[in-house]
């Protein structure tokens, strides 16, 4: 890592950055590699570092249309937690967990993981029987995971006005170990670490086809860079997977829809967790620059434009100002969206598709930030072996097939 003192970051402000190093190479497109990943997100990224490192395949690509973070990587609220209701699930998302704790010092590049701390809120009966069932499974299978009271919920986040409101809050579960990560931190250290490994990461350059062998098997894709060759191609594209597999005949159960978050001025701290109200569909954080971080429902239609209606981040917008009436004279900077890929059982896939050599890891839906180091390492493996890991072994395209559905609509919070 390159280090400065501070007129030397001085004289390199004032002179236009000249001689500051890129993070990774601006790389030319090879006309064949080892393995291609298609998607410049942090899934992507992240499946390319470990499949450099831990698996020793360093003569492979990343394909990204955009720019590196230019998807949902970018473009997400950041909240990190574990707390999903079945046991395969808790195990995934708790592996990631894991090696969010250590990613920062892995990665040499700071990712900001703070564990603050996430906070589900209950307003009903209903609600409360479903989250204090999350809470029992999940110390069973021995992530952490508490039931608290309203003047508890209150007292770990004490702006939360638990009186006498349109959305009484009857309880809450709190993983402490949940928090938030500096999204495009990830994908620049991921970035940066796989290519130091010798991974080329080729920017504007999209997939406009997949072409398969007489045997059926992958043996090359199509860009705007032009053909590259590859026999064995990870599909980690989110909300525009099923259009990249269909370029192979492959069809999925995803349906795509645009996700919205909005960012308010920046002020000093006021916030100290992440509160999430699936009920409602608001969630809010403050980001270390001093903004608050609020999130909205999906969008009820499919859609591939990246933009939601503004009906949706209103109704967030109303339900945060009634559970946290200081936040009302704030001023919101601005918002976005992303379109998330959403499986019926919202679980993700990860493994093989039925055509030899071409892998996919999505189904991420709103909630695959937090997977994003567990993710990228199985999937890693399973490209690496031709197999599935333990971990990602119960995540087939398959299971929609043979009805082994993991339902994690209540976990999923957003798009349940
Ligand atoms: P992406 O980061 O989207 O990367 C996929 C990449 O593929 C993109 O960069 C795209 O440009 C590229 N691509 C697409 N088509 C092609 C092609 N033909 N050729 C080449 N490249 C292509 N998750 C959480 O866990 N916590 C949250 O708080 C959270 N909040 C969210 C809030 C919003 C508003 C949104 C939109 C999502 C949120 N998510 C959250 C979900 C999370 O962002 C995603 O699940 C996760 O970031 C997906 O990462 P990825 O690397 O798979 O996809
Ligand atoms: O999965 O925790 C989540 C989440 C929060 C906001 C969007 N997704």
């Amino acid at each position: 890592m390159q280090r400065f003192s501070g007129l030397s970051l001085l004289r390199r402000g004032l002179t236009g950055q000249r001689g500051w190093q890129p993070q990774w190479r601006r790389a030319e497109p090879k006309p064949a590699y080892d393995a291609l990943i298609v998607g410049g997100g942090g899934h992507g990224l992240g499946t390319a570092y470990y499949l450099a490192r831990e698996h020793g395949l360093t003569n492979i690509a990343v394909l990204e249309k955009g720019w590196i973070g230019s998807g949902n990587t970018g473009r997400n609220t950041t909240i990190i937690r574990s707390n999903y209701l079945f046991p395969e699930s808790a195990a995934l998302y708790d592996h990631a967990v894991k090696l969010w704790e250590g990613l920062s010092q892995t990665l040499n590049y700071n990712v900001m993981f703070s564990q603050r701390g996430v906070m589900m809120l209950a307003h009903t009966v209903h609600d409360a029987q479903v989250a204090k069932r999350h809470v029992h499974a999940n110390r069973a299978a021995g992530v952490d995971n508490e039931w608290l009271t309203p003047r508890e919920a209150q007292r770990f986040c004490p702006l939360l006005n638990i009186g006498d409101i349109r959305y009484p809050v009857v309880g809450a579960a709190l993983q402490r170990r949940g928090g938030t990560a500096r999204h495009d931190a990830v994908a620049w250290g991921y970035a940066r670490a796989a290519d130091a490994l010798g991974v080329d990461i080729l920017e504007n350059c999209e997939v406009t086809g997949i072409r398969r062998d007489a045997s059926g098997a992958v043996e090359a894709v199509d860009t705007t860079r032009g053909t590259i060759r590859a026999p064995r191609i990870g599909v980690a594209a989110a909300g525009h997977t099923s259009v990249i597999l269909a370029m192979a005949q492959v069809p999925l159960p995803l349906e795509s829809y645009p996700l919205q978050a909005l960012v308010s001025e920046p002020v000093k701290p006021v916030f100290p967790c992440v509160v999430m109200s699936n009920t409602i569909h608001a969630y809010i954080s403050q980001s270390d620059k001093g903004e608050l971080v609020i999130g909205a429902g999906t969008d009820a239609y499919t859609s591939y434009t990246q933009r939601g209606g503004p009906h949706i981040t209103n109704h967030a917008l109303e339900a945060i100002c009634e559970l946290f009436p200081m936040f009302r004279r704030m001023r919101m900077l601005r918002c976005w969206g992303g379109i998330v890929d959403v499986t019926p059982d919202r679980s993700p896939i990860i493994g093989k598709t039925g055509v030899p050599g071409l892998y996919v890891n999505c189904g991420w839906g709103t909630g695959g930030f937090k997977a994003t180091p567990g993710s990228a390492h199985v999937f890693a493996w399973t490209i690496a072996r031709d197999e599935p890991h333990p971990l990602n072994a119960p995540f087939t395209l398959e299971r929609f097939r043979d009805g082994n559905l993991i339902d994690e609509a209540a976990a999923a919070a957003v798009a349940h």
